[in-house]
């Protein structure tokens, strides 16, 4: 019999466009779970707080021009930097959700044509997610949603290069790491409905923990 203090905790990943819901969805998963006493933490990518996301940040505001692959190298450092802190938290029973991962690294430098292989590769070997959920969300509804912000990517022909990307990213993780590891989910309705759509996916695989190692991605 497998007992509980061999099960670690789950690696939550959210994806999806821009405004479709990510941030609000993140947060609201923390807070119920916190609310039902489980251990939880909530891993934000980019991590702006670092010495590489106050970088990042700056060329996300447009305060600094960098290179296609070297802000492409500096997205990935920063997943690197909270790597062993995200591996630690899993095997001690904590559930990590991450607000976007190495897929959004992935589907922003190809879109702007970065060759498809060279953006896989930084992020080889990072902790695998034992899922990933896909918000989706018409561009028409998305649209009604609230103005795009004055970040760099966020106009509409930014955001249909990301979403064509983005398909060829999901491929790419169901054929080397299982169909079950990339779930789409539609991000229409209230916010409580998508709240409930999204925990009718998860309860089993937090309220469990998770059988087994922590994979290694692209691996
Ligand atoms: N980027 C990259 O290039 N390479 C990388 O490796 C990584 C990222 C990791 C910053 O990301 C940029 O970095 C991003 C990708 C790139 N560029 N773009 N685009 P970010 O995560 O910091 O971006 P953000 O500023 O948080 O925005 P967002 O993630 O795009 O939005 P969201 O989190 O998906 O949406 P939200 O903030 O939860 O909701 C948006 C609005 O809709 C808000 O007013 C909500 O109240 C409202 N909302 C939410 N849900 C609903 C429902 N159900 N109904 C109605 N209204 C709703
Ligand atoms: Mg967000």
């Amino acid at each position: 019999t497998s007992s509980s203090s061999s099960r670690r905790g789950a690696f939550i990943v959210f994806e999806g466009l821009d405004r479709c819901g990510k941030s609000t969805q993140v947060d609201r998963l923390v807070q119920r779970l916190d609310r039902d006493g489980h251990k939880a933490r909530l891993q934000k990518f980019p991590d702006r707080t670092t010495a590489i996301g106050k970088m990042i940040d700056a060329y996300l505001q447009s305060k600094a021009e960098m290179d296609d692959h070297a802000i492409h190298l500096l997205f990935a450092a920063n997943r690197w930097e909270c790597a062993a802190a995200i591996r630690r938290d899993l095997e001690n029973g904590i559930t990590v959700i991450a607000d976007r991962y190495a897929f959004s690294g992935i589907a922003f430098s190809a879109a702007k044509g970065l060759p498809f292989e060279f953006c896989l590769q930084p992020d080889t070997a990072l902790p695998l997610p034992d899922i990933t959920l896909y918000l989706t969300l018409p561009p028409a509804v998305a649209s009604q949603r609230s103005a795009f912000g004055v970040e760099r990517y966020e106009t509409v022909a930014i955001q249909t290069a990301v979403r064509e990307q983005f398909g060829l990213v999901a491929n790419e993780v169901k054929k080397r790491h299982g169909d079950g590891k990339w779930v789409e989910v539609s991000a229409e309705g209230s916010i409580e409905e998508v709240e409930e759509r999204i925990w009718g996916l998860l309860e089993g695989m937090i309220s469990g923990g998770v059988d087994g190692r922590i994979g290694e991605l692209w691996v």
